[in-house]
């Protein structure tokens, strides 16, 4: 069955693939399944009736039949377990492309969103220029670990999985920071990512659906 996901109507980053629904619409393409888009506005996240596909509101959900997901890292799972392609067929080498997910939305994510919340929302704010480099540092500091784990490997775990789909993801979110430019394996790692031919489909039809919007 054809999945369902949302996305938004008007993504504030103007279609350069940071919004979510990048990283299921880049599984989606991995796998080879077709799937459509429902945009939605801000004020219809809201609304009860998306609300009772997320309960906070957010896009991406996903919607396959009588199973209705949201969270983006849960959907991506999904989509990994039903096809070939996003993770290991060993079990081992499949716990530990799971735990990569895990990592790149608990561990790594969390700083980087911090910080761009804080660029976002409290440029204003009397403590902001002191608050900035606490924020900027914690998330040097899982770069410094991350790049240290990755060293010249094209992956995080041998083969590219969910994990490393994520992983980009999450890195991306800091382009135009000035923070990932230390790292030149991750910046490597990133453009592997971004070099993917699922990966750049994905990115044009989210970026199709910005233009399209900003003309009418
Ligand atoms: N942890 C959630 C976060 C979802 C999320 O923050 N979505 C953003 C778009 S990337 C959103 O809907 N923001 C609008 C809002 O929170 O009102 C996930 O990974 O799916």
């Amino acid at each position: 069955m054809k999945p369902t996901i949302t996305a938004f109507e008007r993504s504030p980053d103007r279609g350069r693939g940071l919004a979510r629904d990048m990283r299921v619409r880049w599984a989606l393409e991995e796998v080879g399944q077709p799937y459509d888009v429902r945009l939605v506005s801000f004020s219809e996240m809201k609304e009860s009736a998306h609300r009772r596909l997320h309960p906070f509101g957010q896009i991406p959900t996903y919607e396959e039949g009588d199973l209705a997901l949201f969270e983006s890292g849960a959907i991506v799972l999904h989509v990994a377990q039903r096809h070939a392609g996003l993770l290991p067929d060993n079990a081992n080498a499949r716990a530990r492309a799971i735990a990569w997910m895990f990592a790149a939305l608990n561990t790594v994510e969390p700083p980087i969103v911090d910080r761009s919340m804080a660029t976002l929302l409290e440029r204003d704010k009397t403590w902001y220029k002191e608050r900035l480099p606490i924020l900027e540092d914690r998330v040097l500091a899982r770069l410094d670990e991350l790049s240290n784990r990755l060293g010249e490997a094209d992956w995080l775990d041998d083969a590219f999985s969910a994990g490393d789909l994520l992983m980009v993801t999450v890195l991306r979110r800091l382009t135009g920071s000035g923070l990932l430019e230390k790292y030149p394996n991750l910046c490597a790692y990133i453009a592997r990512g971004e070099a993917r031919p699922a990966y750049q489909r994905a990115f044009d039809d989210q970026l199709a659906v910005f233009n399209k919007g900003s003309q009418g």
